[in-house]
C-alpha cells in the first residue's frame, strides 16, 4: 500500500471573540482538514493549523509523502523534521511567548509532520481494523477527560452578517459572568477540571474569578489559570499567594510570566513561601530541548502536550515518558479546533499512560454549523470523550462540511490569525500586546 494522493483542505470555522494575553479571537478561526489516499482505495484523515504558513508547510513535504507507504512513518519524520535531533542553539530558543500558537518557524517541521502522520495512522487503523490508539500500544484508558476551557468573552457568537453563530455564552467579562458560562459548560459537557484563559482583566479580578469559581463548584473541581505570559514575576508571586488555596488543590498556574528563568524564580520563591503550586507551561516548553532546562531551574513542573505542534502521536507518548521518568506532570494543551482534532487528541491521550491532568479542549466554542465531522458534533459523556470501536480515528469527513468551511475560507480575507489587529479593530485601537501588562 503506497500514497497516491494528499489532498489539503483550508477552511474557516466560526470562532466567538475570545479574549487572552495575545488579543482578541477573530470571527473565523483557520484550520486546515488533509486527507490522504491510498493505493488500497483507503482515505485517512487529520486536522491542523490553518491558513498559508501550515499549508505551505504541507505543500513542501507532498514530494516525500505521495509514493510513501503509510508505515514507513519514522523515516518520514527524519526527512521533516530532522529525526528530532537538537541543534544546540535551538534549545532553549523555541518559546512562543511573542508568537501565537502554530505560528513559530521552528515547529513548523514538526506541525506537518504531525498532520500526515494521523492521517497515516488513520489509514493503518482502517487497514488492520484497529482504532488509532490499540496501534500505539494500546490504550490506557477507554475514555479521556477534558476541562472546561473558560474564557472572558465580548458578547457574539463568532461568524459574521448572515453567517453569524447564536451566542450561547453571552458577555463574560466579570467574575459572576465566567460563573455562569462554567455553569453553562458544566451542566453541557460534564467536566470536572475547570482551566481559566486569564491575563485579560487586572490580576485582582482574575484573583476574584478564580475564588468566585471555588466558592461555587467546590474543592471536586480542580483550577487552572493561564494569562499566557501577562505577568511579570512579582504580579505572578503575588496571584501564587493569593490563590495558593484553590490552585493547589489538583490544579495549577500555568505560563504566569515569560520565559523558564522567570517562572523558576516564581517557583523559587513561592516554595520558600511554603507555597507548592505547580507551573505548568505551553509557552516556554514547546519541544525534547526545552525539558532538561525546565527540570534544572525546577520552572515547569506539568508540560502541556499537543500532538499538533510536539510532532504527533508517538511523539506524544515518548514526550508522556519523558515527563514521567523527570518527574513532571503532563496536561494537553489546545487552540481552537474540530472533531479531527478531537479525536486525534483523543486517541494520543488514551494511548499516554502518565497524563496526569484533564485534557484542554476549545471544543465547547465551535457549533455544529463547522462541524467538518459526518454525524455532527463529537458527544462528551461526564467531561469524556470515549474511543469508538471503529476503525482508524473513529470519524469520517461530512464533505458538504468541508465544501462550506472551505467557501467561509474564500470570503475571509485573512490568512494568518492575527489577535492582536482584531483587538485594534473591534476593543482599543492603540491596543498592542505588551509583555509583562501586569
Ligand atoms: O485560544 O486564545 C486562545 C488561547 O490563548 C490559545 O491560543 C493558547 O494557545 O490555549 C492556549 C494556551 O493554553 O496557551
Ligand atoms: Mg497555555
Amino acid at each position: 500500500m503506497y500514497i497516491t494522493g494528499m489532498i489539503l483542505h483550508p477552511i474557516a470555522i466560526a470562532d466567538p471573540p475570545l479574549r487572552s494575553s495575545y488579543g482578541l479571537h477573530a470571527p473565523y478561526a483557520l484550520r486546515t482538514i488533509v486527507e490522504l489516499k491510498t493505493s488500497d482505495g483507503i482515505t485517512g484523515i487529520a486536522e491542523t493549523y490553518g491558513g498559508e504558513g501550515p499549508l505551505e508547510g504541507l505543500e513542501a513535504a507532498r514530494p516525500h509523502v505521495i509514493g510513501m507507504d503509510p508505515f514507513q512513518l519514522t523515516r518520514l519524520f527524519r526527512q521533516l523534521a530532522g529525526g528530532g535531533e537538537v541543534a544546540a542553539d535551538v534549545a532553549g530558543g523555541r518559546s512562543q511567548t511573542y508568537l501565537v500558537p502554530g505560528e513559530n518557524p521552528l515547529d513548523r517541521p514538526n506541525r506537518t509532520f504531525a498532520a500526515i502522520e494521523v492521517a497515516c495512522l488513520d489509514i493503518i487503523g482502517k487497514a488492520v481494523g484497529k482504532p488509532v490508539c490499540d496501534l500505539l500500544g494500546g490504550r490506557a484508558r477507554d475514555e479521556v477527560s477534558y476541562s472546561a476551557y473558560l474564557f472572558y468573552k465580548h458578547a457574539g457568537g463568532g461568524g459574521l452578517g448572515d453567517d453569524a453563530r447564536e451566542d450561547e455564552f453571552g458577555e463574560v467579562l466579570d467574575p459572576a459572568s465566567t460563573v455562569r458560562e462554567c455553569r453553562q459548560m458544566v451542566d453541557q459537557y460534564g467536566f470536572r477540571e475547570i482551566k481559566l484563559k486569564g491575563g485579560v482583566l487586572d490580576p485582582d479580578t482574575e484573583i476574584a474569578t478564580i475564588r468566585a469559581l471555588r466558592e461555587e463548584f467546590g474543592a471536586a473541581y480542580p483550577l487552572r489559570i493561564d494569562p499566557n505570559c501577562a505577568w511579570g514575576i512579582e504580579t505572578s508571586i503575588q496571584v501564587g499567594r493569593a490563590l495558593r488555596q484553590e490552585l493547589s488543590d489538583g490544579g495549577y498556574l500555568e505560563d504566569p510570566c515569560a520565559t523558564l528563568e522567570g517562572m523558576g524564580e516564581v517557583r523559587r520563591r513561592l516554595l520558600e513561601e511554603g507555597n507548592d503550586t505547580p507551573l505548568a507551561s505551553n509557552v516556554a516548553v514547546t519541544h525534547f530541548a526545552d525539558l532538561t532546562t525546565a527540570r534544572d531551574l525546577d520552572a515547569v513542573q506539568i508540560v502541556l502536550s499537543d500532538p499538533h505542534y510536539w510532532g504527533g502521536l508517538r511523539q506524544l507518548q515518548a514526550l508522556a515518558r519523558v515527563c514521567e521518568v523527570l518527574r513532571m506532570g503532563l496536561s494537553m494543551h489546545s487552540n481552537s479546533h474540530l472533531g479531527v482534532s478531537l479525536m486525534a487528541m483523543t486517541h494520543a491521550a488514551a494511548a499516554s499512560p502518565h497524563l496526569t491532568y484533564a485534557c484542554d479542549t476549545h471544543y465547547p466554542w465551535q457549533t455544529a454549523t463547522d462541524e467538518v465531522v459526518a454525524g455532527g458534533r463529537i458527544q462528551f459523556v461526564n467531561g469524556c470523550v470515549r474511543i469508538p470501536d471503529t476503525p482508524g480515528l473513529g470519524v469520517e469527513l461530512d464533505y458538504d462540511q468541508v465544501a462550506r468551511g472551505r467557501e467561509r475560507y474564500e470570503k475571509i480575507p485573512f490568512r494568518k490569525r492575527d489577535d492582536e489587529a482584531e483587538m485594534r479593530k473591534h476593543v482599543d485601537p492603540n491596543w498592542r500586546r505588551i509583555l509583562p501588562r501586569w
